[in-house]
């Protein structure tokens, strides 16, 4: 149906469009005709299966088994992580616990700060998204399975390295905030620290793919013409918590980035001495840690969504109003920061307006408890094992949040501050905000993940562990709180009153630990023993349970269109009666759609299994471990390897020839992703250079907030030659040049000229990354003072983007020289606009910056 021969800017126009030019509704989409179930299952399962054995494990980049396997890495960590606090709690049962010595109780827990929250927490919701966001959107897969697979291996291998460092006594110790000074190397000269902020940032790493991969999934990969107000409440919660995530780890990026290269190399980022801050630390990780706690807690209440109108037999109330509440919360937390520092020092309006804010934060939530509650209310509720859980968030969650209104009172604060009680408040949240819906969410899915159902009462008993043991370990540590202990504290010899309320807080603790290994026990015996479960064992109507148990590599035989949006059509869809039936050409194929409306728009050509991320992540892993052997010299081999690695992901983005159209129901063809503009990989760009915009604009705060307010300033005389200038403004002129040639070059793609465009812009580039060489050695020396490390920064940052650059140009002039680019084939080339415009914005702002505080100076 796409013309290829027709010109001129109209002719992406092929995509979400009727040949007569109006766009395609919900009317025009035929049913195909019923095939045989049995046949359709076979050649999809071809096509989608993983290869069996270990090479599955190092090739699989479906959704559905890098889901699992992010959820079942999630729950080992969770494992450890709880070893360590039973640790913590074997130590301060009694006053002067000598179960662990200071230094090793420091480790323990820092660690098990950083484990639950970076290698349980945040992993667990990824893995649930992945696993459950196409099932519920009506895809086959996300919209970078490769991109999902290389975040697994950066997750299990960043999370192994944190992990062994306990075994060698080297872990973090500087808790799981990680602040300086404390944190840089005078106070903390092993490699512990430096384990956190390497081992950590390269599990961010597969945060941000989630992060990217879960925004373009929801918006441009959901059933046809499901729109965006129409869609599951649990993809508006996710889509909330990946805005969240790729607007709040840039900042912690950054910061750990910054810690690092001044540990590393002594460039003062965070030395008062040299005109640092410490505190710029704690805004940078603040920045992230606030918004982390609704990063883990919106994914959660989107399983409460899911889950209890479904075990109440009724509809939820107020659709409207919970998707503003979560859209509410997205903005409200970004402001909530510095509650954090409320006795750092700052502001007395800044603090009114952060009691305000942190108050504030309570209506979006109150207003979900609401919802949910009225939905139990209309409903008839049946207290099944997800429901119970249900039940144990409510009882814990409301709790937290009733000791959350309290801390963000100020004067309390200052009473409660770093005591017990705080403790005892985000166990409450996290735990009965997190952990509980979570389990629920484990229970009710897991007849869809194993296909059977599980052996009654061991979950029932479970549960109940669970519940009281966490009460009774957490309840008590707000009057220990009150009584004044403080966090942290491996002993107490001198406070005699403490020691009752610890011990029975230890007891409980191992009666929660108890919960928590029977929940395992019961989900390893669901697998071994449990009988075979019927289809939608809970009458739910949402498309999940379209689909055989245990879900099938591809999800769904046929794709479901506008009239199968629930779970009735199972059948239907299993015959191929929906959109996109089997695998005709061999190939991965998905549906994408216009973001708002869900219209159609063209095929998706998905990447199969490869070992390409697996090798991906060795790379970039071998990066992270010779800086932390300390073999910086070396470290540059692993941002080549990582790069000769990036070159190879765009191998087989490209095709030679037209495709035609691919069928995807009677009478309606659709082009395949090579053949238009707008395609999954362009709006995955668009997503991260929004957190690389972040990470930047992070970056220019700590240029603002160290100018203005860190002592130790004005900075000493700059070197700055007067033949800098000149050779930064020749630099952005080749940014420039080469921005313009990349537009130039799409729009001459046919003509025989298209191969001198991209060399000329590849020149360009290439010109404009070697004129910043220069200007990056003439800076005065970065470990004099902060400005000088900042300005050593902000210029690393754009020779960075440099780089980056100007591999694209290389691809894209390597696509015109194989003909991947011509007729409606653009190859790199819209990705490649993109990054030249973001390198040369911000590019300016850094030239002129720097020229500002010449000027200024
Ligand atoms: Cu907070």
């Amino acid at each position: 149906m796409t013309d290829a021969t027709q010109q001129g800017p109209g002719r992406d126009a092929g995509a979400g469009v009727l040949p007569d030019g109006t766009a395609i509704e919900a009317a025009d989409i035929a049913a195909s005709p019923p095939q045989r179930a049995l046949v359709l299952h076979r050649q999809l399962d071809k096509v989608w299966r993983d290869l069996p054995g270990w090479r599955g494990f190092f090739t699989s980049v479906n959704h559905g088994t890098i889901g699992l396997r992010f959820m079942a890495t999630s729950f080992v960590f969770f494992a450890i992580g709880g070893v360590l606090a039973m640790m913590i709690r074997a130590q301060l049962a009694t006053r002067d616990g000598a179960f662990l010595d200071v230094e090793l109780y420091n480790q323990i827990f820092t660690m098990h700060g950083s484990i639950m929250m970076f290698l349980f927490a945040i992993p667990l919701l990824e893995g649930l998204a992945l696993w459950l966001l196409p099932k519920i959107l009506g895809a086959r897969d996300m919209a970078f399975p490769r991109l999902s697979a290389l975040g697994y291996f950066c997750y299990l291998f960043g999370g192994t390295v944190i992990v062994l460092s306990l075994l060698f006594g080297v872990a973090p110790d500087g808790g799981w905030f990680m602040y300086t000074p404390l944190t840089s190397r005078t106070y903390s000269p092993g490699i512990n620290a430096d384990i956190w902020l390497l081992g950590v940032t390269f599990v961010e790493i597969s945060a941000m793919a989630a992060a990217v991969e879960i925004t373009v999934t929801i918006l441009r990969c959901r059933a046809a013409h499901m729109p965006l107000t129409k869609m599951p409440l649990m993809a508006w919660y996710l889509l909330g918590t990946s805005v969240m995530m790729l607007l709040g780890f840039p900042p912690l990026i950054l910061g750990s980035i910054l810690l690092e290269v001044e540990r590393a190399f002594g460039w003062p980022f965070f030395d008062v001495a040299r005109g640092g801050s410490p505190l710029l630390w704690q805004h940078l990780f603040w920045l992230f840690g606030h918004p982390e706690v609704y990063i883990i807690f919106l994914p959660a209440a989107g399983a409460l969504s899911t889950i209890i109108p479904i075990l109440s037999r009724t509809t939820i109330l107020g659709y409207g109003a919970i998707v503003a509440a979560v859209i509410g919360l997205v903005f409200l937390s970004f402001g909530l920061w510095v509650h954090h520092m409320f006795t750092v020092g700052i502001p007395h309006m800044a603090l009114a307006f952060f009691s305000a804010a942190s108050a504030l934060v309570a209506v979006p939530t109150a207003i979900q408890i609401f919802a949910w509650i009225g939905t139990m209310y209309e409903g008839r509720v049946t207290l099944r094992l997800p429901m119970l859980y249900v039940m144990g968030f409510f009882a814990t969650f409301v709790m937290g949040g009733l000791t959350g209104v309290m801390l963000a009172m100020v004067p309390f604060n200052w009473q409660a501050h770093d005591t017990h009680f705080v403790v005892a408040h985000l166990h409450y949240v996290l735990v009965g905000g997190f952990v509980f819906p979570m389990l629920a969410a484990v229970s009710y899915w897991m007849p869809l993940i194993s296909g059977r159902w599980r052996v009654a009462g061991l979950g029932e008993a479970a549960f109940w562990l669970i519940l009281i043991g966490f009460h009774g370990t957490f309840f008590l540590m707000h009057l220990t709180g009150l009584l004044g202990m403080p966090r942290r504290v491996a002993t107490y010899p001198g406070d005699p009153e403490w020691e009752w309320l610890n011990l029975i807080s230890s007891i409980f603790g191992m009666v929660q630990a108890a919960g928590f290994a029977l929940f395992a026990f019961d989900i390893v015996m669901q697998w071994l023993f449990g009988r075979r479960s019927w289809r939608n064992p809970w009458k739910a109507p949402t498309l999940d349970w379209a689909m055989p148990l245990p879900a099938p590599s591809y999800n769904f035989a046929s794709l479901p269109g506008p009239r199968q949006p629930d779970a009735d059509a199972i059948l239907p869809l299993a015959r191929g009666e929906g959109l996109l039936p089997g695998a005709p050409r061999g190939w991965r194929e998905t549906l994408v759609v216009e973001p708002g409306s869900g219209r159609p728009q063209h095929v998706m050509v998905l990447a199969t299994n490869t070992a390409l991320p697996v090798a991906t992540s060795a790379a970039i892993g071998s990066f992270f471990a010779m800086m932390l052997a300390g073999l910086y010299w070396l470290a540059p081999l692993g941002i080549l390897a990582t790069l000769i690695m990036a070159w190879r992901w765009g191998e087989i983005m490209g095709t030679t020839t037209d495709h035609p159209p691919a069928e995807v129901a009677p009478g309606l063809s659709l082009p395949l992703h090579w053949q238009v503009r707008n395609t999954l990989a362009h709006t995955g760009a668009v997503a991260l250079l929004v957190a690389d915009a972040t990470l930047y604009a992070s970056l220019l705060f700590g240029v603002g907030f160290l100018t203005v307010v860190a002592p130790g300033w004005p900075a000493p005389e700059t070197g700055f030659g007067p033949w800098m200038l000149p050779l930064a403004l020749a630099a952005l002129a080749a940014m420039a040049v080469s921005t313009v040639i990349a537009h130039l070059a799409e729009a001459r793609r046919d003509s025989a000229a298209l191969r001198v465009w991209t060399l000329a812009g590849l020149g360009a580039a290439g010109l404009g990354l070697a004129l910043l060489a220069p200007l990056a050695l003439g800076l005065d020396d970065p470990t004099r003072h902060a400005r000088d490390a900042l300005r050593g920064a902000v210029v690393g940052f754009a020779v960075a983007h440099g780089v980056i650059a100007v591999m694209l140009a290389l691809r894209a002039h390597v696509d015109a020289v194989r003909g991947r680019i011509g007729g409606d084939r653009r190859g790199a080339l819209p990705v490649w606009q993109l990054f030249q415009k973001f390198w040369l914005a911000t590019s300016i702002v850094s030239v002129a910056l720097i020229c500002a505080q010449e000027v200024l100076a």
